[in-house]
């Protein structure tokens, strides 16, 4: 539709050879809409959806906030539950998470299948087939619905782990990756950081952070 690509894969091949924003035409909602590219990262075609870099950004937000796009496409944001749900309901994915830490260290986490269930099924991660050096931090929260400090779809019975922990995720009781936590300038001391706990762990927040898809 409009001669636009349809997700950042299909943009590297139209020739959009360098990272930066791009207009897609989403075809899951008939909607075109604006996404960061990482066409250099292992060949590319890589569609952003998350990124910290330096606290700017604000992620401890309600359920509402994290259906739509918040933050800056260049620098910190979350893309949007809708956008997440509408851009990976058809098709396969693969999912792929950069993680940096104080010393520079970066390592990775990549899945060969990766999508965001609707808002009926509260965006629930369906995610398998990790590889990479990163450690796999996150196949424990697969099936699981997101949760928010308003919306408690976590499974720990006591309390909201979004509340708890600061954050807003696919929560089971409560995580083995934070990564909409707090971003704590490097400080190693809180369980609330934006953490992944085989990288380092759940006190410890990285410097870096970008997760997406293609
Ligand atoms: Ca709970």
């Amino acid at each position: 539709g409009l001669g636009l690509p349809i997700n950042c894969k299909e943009a590297l091949r139209f020739g959009h050879t360098e990272s930066g924003i791009q207009r897609i035409y989403n075809p899951g909602n008939q909607k075109t809409l604006e996404v960061y590219c990482d066409q250099t990262t292992d060949s590319g075609g890589w569609l952003v959806f998350q990124r910290r870099t330096d606290g700017s950004e604000n992620f401890y937000l309600t359920w509402i906030e994290y259906q739509e796009m918040f933050g800056n496409l260049s620098n910190e944001f979350w893309l949007g539950n809708e956008n997440l749900h509408n851009l990976t309901r058809s098709g396969n994915y693969e999912l792929r998470i950069e993680l940096e830490d104080c010393a520079n260290v970066t390592k990775f986490a990549k899945y060969r299948s990766f999508s965001i269930g609707s808002a009926q099924e509260n965006y629930s991660l369906k995610v398998s087939g990790y590889s990479g050096n990163a450690g796999d931090s996150l196949s424990q929260h697969n099936g699981r619905p997101f949760s928010t400090k308003d919306v408690d779809n976590d499974s720990f019975p006591t309390g909201n782990c979004g509340i708890l922990f600061r954050g807003a995720w696919w929560y089971h009781s409560c995580y083995d990756s934070n990564l909409n936590g707090k971003y704590l300038k490097c400080q190693t001391t809180s369980n609330r950081a934006a953490s992944w706990k085989k990288f380092h762990n759940d006190k410890y927040s990285l410097k870096f952070i970008e997760m997406k898809f293609r």
